[in-house]
């Protein structure tokens, strides 16, 4: 990769930029104690700290002025998080102690990190294999608690051993095809192709694949719209969702006139609320545009919650895939218990309705599978499909007696992809696309 030279000593801030407590800067690379214990106060404490140990002092500029106090916390070769020698320094958070740390780092010969650059280094020094290194870019940026899970199995290499293990099976496959090839000739037996040990090969790649569709809701969730006429709830249910005021609730028709949105949790989902104007017919021009947008959010939603008023049952639309009717003000009206009855305003039945969403969305997610092992990203998602349809391609070629040598060179082709899924089969330009979209940092 063309953009990371693995010589350097590279620096970059791990913390955000701003006022904090403390601030992490971290440095990577052989020979950056060295470098660095000149502007330390206990150079040979530093210099030869153990592995995994933390050196307390002062750090100070070429003139000896002194920048902060910090600690140093010291991997040796081989160790730590991108296996190089490497130090965290942990200083105080404030702006001017991190911009002097930082520009004394640079005139010391070391370079400011690319996005991703040590967790590459990781990757390089055989840390961590690629999907691993993924985790790390998605356990950093979820937003869900299931999707951080997720991530966390995957960066401590659930899905890595999972796919060794497929590689393995597959090696094996092809090892027997190979040797049929090499030898035939002076074989008696007739040779009978590993069709089971193929078809069940495919159908753990399948269970993968299957897997996207899980990781997908964890980590880009849902968006669900509260729909239905004027003054049924929906701003009072939407307020009791997010337990707080956001929505403006009244007694007078019409009072929500665009939409608001806000963002919640239900079952370890993500989701994207929407609280919309009511549906139903105006004169007001603004009242009217607001209405044309949440019939636009209807359309695009994953889900929509329609409120009915118990107290008022008119235009009661289809449950459907996409629908819950919900008959709020329960506490004024009773429906029939095959309803979903709610009170936005006691909060009874709320909890009903949320399990009732989270069942909704879950609905169409593949049954069976591991519940841990789930991939999220779309490069993975990639690969493992086209190894499935190479292996498809092969399963019906041996089905159909077809050369043997082009059933190794589809098998081989899969081999391929599931090399590319871990990193042992890699181009530059792929990596970068995937470490370039790293913060800083990491
Ligand atoms: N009794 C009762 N009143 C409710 C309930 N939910 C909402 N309301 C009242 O119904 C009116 C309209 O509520 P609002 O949330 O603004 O409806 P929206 O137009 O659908 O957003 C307000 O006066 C609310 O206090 C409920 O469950 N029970
Ligand atoms: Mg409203």
């Amino acid at each position: 990769m063309s953009r990371y030279d693995t010589q350097d000593i590279i620096y970059a801030l791990a913390t955000p930029w701003g006022v904090s407590g403390l601030a992490v800067i971290r440095i990577s690379g052989a020979g950056c104690r060295q470098a660095l214990a000149p502007f330390f106060s206990r150079p040979e404490a530093l210099l030869e700290a153990p592995n995994a140990t933390m050196v307390h002092g002062y750090l100070h500029d070429e003139g000896q002025q002194r920048i902060d106090e910090v600690v140093l916390a010291i991997n040796t070769e081989g160790h730590g998080y991108t296996a190089e020698e490497a130090i965290e320094v942990t200083s105080h958070g404030s702006v001017a102690v991190i911009q002097a740390i930082l520009a004394l780092l640079g005139r010391i010969g070391m370079r400011s990190a690319e996005g991703g650059e040590f967790t590459f280094r990781a990757f390089i020094h055989g840390r961590m294999d690629l999907t691993q290194a993924e985790a790390v870019e998605e356990l950093v940026s979820s937003v869900s608690q299931r999707s951080r899970s997720l991530s966390l199995s995957r960066l401590e290499g659930r899905l890595r051993a999972r796919l060794d293990e497929l590689k393995d099976r597959l090696l094996t496959l092809l090892a027997a095809v190979e040797v049929q090839l090499d030898y035939s000739e002076d074989e008696v037996d007739e040779f009978v192709f590993p069709a089971a040990s193929l078809s069940s090969l495919i159908a753990s790649i399948q269970t993968l694949v299957d897997s996207y569709q899980v990781g997908r809701l964890y980590k880009q969730g849902a968006r669900v719209v509260l729909a239905g006429q004027t003054n049924v709830g929906k701003s009072s249910l939407f307020n009791l969702l997010l337990k707080e005021e956001r929505s403006i609730v009244s007694p007078y028709r019409g009072t929500t006139r665009d939409y608001i949105e806000a963002d919640l949790e239900v079952g370890g989902i993500p989701i994207r609320l929407y609280d919309t104007a009511g549906l139903r017919e105006s004169d007001d021009l603004v009242e009217r545009e607001g209405i044309v947008r949440t019939e636009r959010l209807i359309g695009e939603a994953d889900l929509v919650i329609h409120l009915v008023d118990s107290t008022d049952l008119q235009d009661i639309p289809a449950e459907d895939e996409r629908t819950i009717v919900v008959y709020n003000k329960s506490d004024l009206a009773p429906v029939g218990a095959d309803k979903l009855a709610i009170s936005a305003q006691s909060g009874e039945g709320v909890s009903r309705l949320l399990s009732a969403v989270e069942e909704r969305l879950k609905r169409s997610l593949p049954a069976g599978g591991d519940e841990e092992l789930v991939i999220e990203g779309e490069r993975q998602w990639r690969l493992l499909e086209g190894a499935k349809n190479a292996l498809l391609r092969a399963e019906e070629l041996a089905r159909d007696d077809g050369v043997l040598d082009v059933v190794a060179v589809e098998l081989t082709e899969a081999l391929g992809y599931l090399g590319e899924l871990t990193g042992e089969v890699r181009s530059d330009d792929v990596l970068e696309r995937i470490f370039s979209g790293f913060c800083v940092g990491k």
